[in-house]
This record gives C-alpha cells, sequence and structure tokens, in this order.
C-alpha cells in the first residue's frame, strides 16, 4: 500500500514560544524549522524526534482551521501526516473507495512540499494530511 512512513503529528497551541519553551524544558529537543504558512492561517515549528516530526500550529487568527480548532477543543492533537511516494496516486485510491477529501487536489505546505488533507469523518475521528515525500 502507499503508506510509507509517520511523517508528522501536529498539535495545536495557542503560544509557539511557550510550547517550544517547554519542549525544551521537558525534553530538551528544539525546533529544527519554523515557517510561516500564510495559505494554512498558521505558524509552525517542527521539532524532529526519531524519523518523525512534532509539529506544533499556532494560529495566525480565529478564523482559521486551527483558530477554530482551538476555541471549540483548546489545545491538542490536531492531525497525523503520513508520508506518500506519490500523492496524486493515493487521492485517486482514496477517491475511488469513497473517502471524503477535504482536498480533491494536492497544495502546497509547509516546506513548499505537496500535501492533501482527508476528513476526519473518513476515520475515526482523526484528521489526516497526506504529505508527497517521494
Ligand atoms: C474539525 N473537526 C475535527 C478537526 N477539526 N476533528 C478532528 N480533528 C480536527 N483537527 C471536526 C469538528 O469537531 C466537527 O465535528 C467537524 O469536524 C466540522 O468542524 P468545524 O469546526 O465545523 O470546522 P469546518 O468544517 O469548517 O472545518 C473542519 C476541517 C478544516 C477539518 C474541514 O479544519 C480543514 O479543512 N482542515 C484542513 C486544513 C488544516 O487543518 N490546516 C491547518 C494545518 P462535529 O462532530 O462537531 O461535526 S496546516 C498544516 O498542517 C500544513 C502547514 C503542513 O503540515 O504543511
Amino acid at each position: 500500500m502507499f503508506l510509507i512512513n509517520l511523517d508528522h503529528v501536529g498539535i495545536a497551541v495557542r503560544d509557539l514560544d511557550a510550547a517550544l519553551a517547554e519542549y525544551a524544558r521537558q525534553y530538551r529537543i528544539q525546533s529544527v524549522h519554523r515557517e510561516v504558512i500564510e495559505s494554512q492561517g498558521v505558524e509552525e515549528a517542527m521539532i524532529a524526534v526519531g524519523g518523525s516530526y512534532i509539529q506544533l500550529l499556532q494560529p495566525l487568527a480565529e478564523d482559521t482551521p486551527v483558530g477554530k480548532f482551538l476555541a471549540k477543543n483548546g489545545e491538542g492533537l490536531h492531525h497525523v501526516a503520513y508520508a506518500v511516494p506519490d500523492l496524486d496516486a493515493a487521492l485517486d485510491h482514496l477517491r475511488s473507495e469513497g473517502v471524503q477529501l477535504i482536498d480533491e487536489e494536492p497544495r502546497l505546505g509547509g516546506s513548499d512540499k505537496r500535501i492533501a488533507f482527508v476528513h476526519p469523518k473518513a476515520l475515526a475521528g482523526t484528521l489526516v494530511e497526506l504529505v508527497e515525500s517521494p
């Protein structure tokens, strides 16, 4: 099958600097990449853990996906991201299985990688992101 790796786990936070300070204090780990992604309405910080990442997400505004999520749920697990070698093939496969997609076509995420989201209603209430990693 096309799922090849756990790319990252996205966690919604209110204050990126405060969350990063806690990761450093509790686990002695720091972010390896930080970026504002206007199209997604977030600032992200990536923390390398093993072969994957923890992605901390601070919303740029309340009326963004992460801003709405925080208002409803508070801080916590926002999504799980899987690395796939061919995103178009992965989306074709999910479509053929009748899976509810958020993105019918890939868009650009952090580090300009091709990504697509799958609706949380499709699988155990978990928002899934697919990240193309050839
Ligand atoms: C919403 N729901 C979630 C959820 N967000 N369930 C699990 N995990 C989440 N993160 C549930 C709500 O509880 C609700 O369930 C239903 O979905 C509809 O939610 P809503 O609050 O009415 O919000 P919508 O429908 O306007 O939007 C939800 C949706 C949206 C997931 C479609 O957030 C979206 O398009 N997300 C994909 C983009 C995204 O999340 N971007 C930020 C990360 P009930 O049962 O009450 O109906 S960007 C990122 O991560 C990039 C930078 C990257 O990695 O490169």
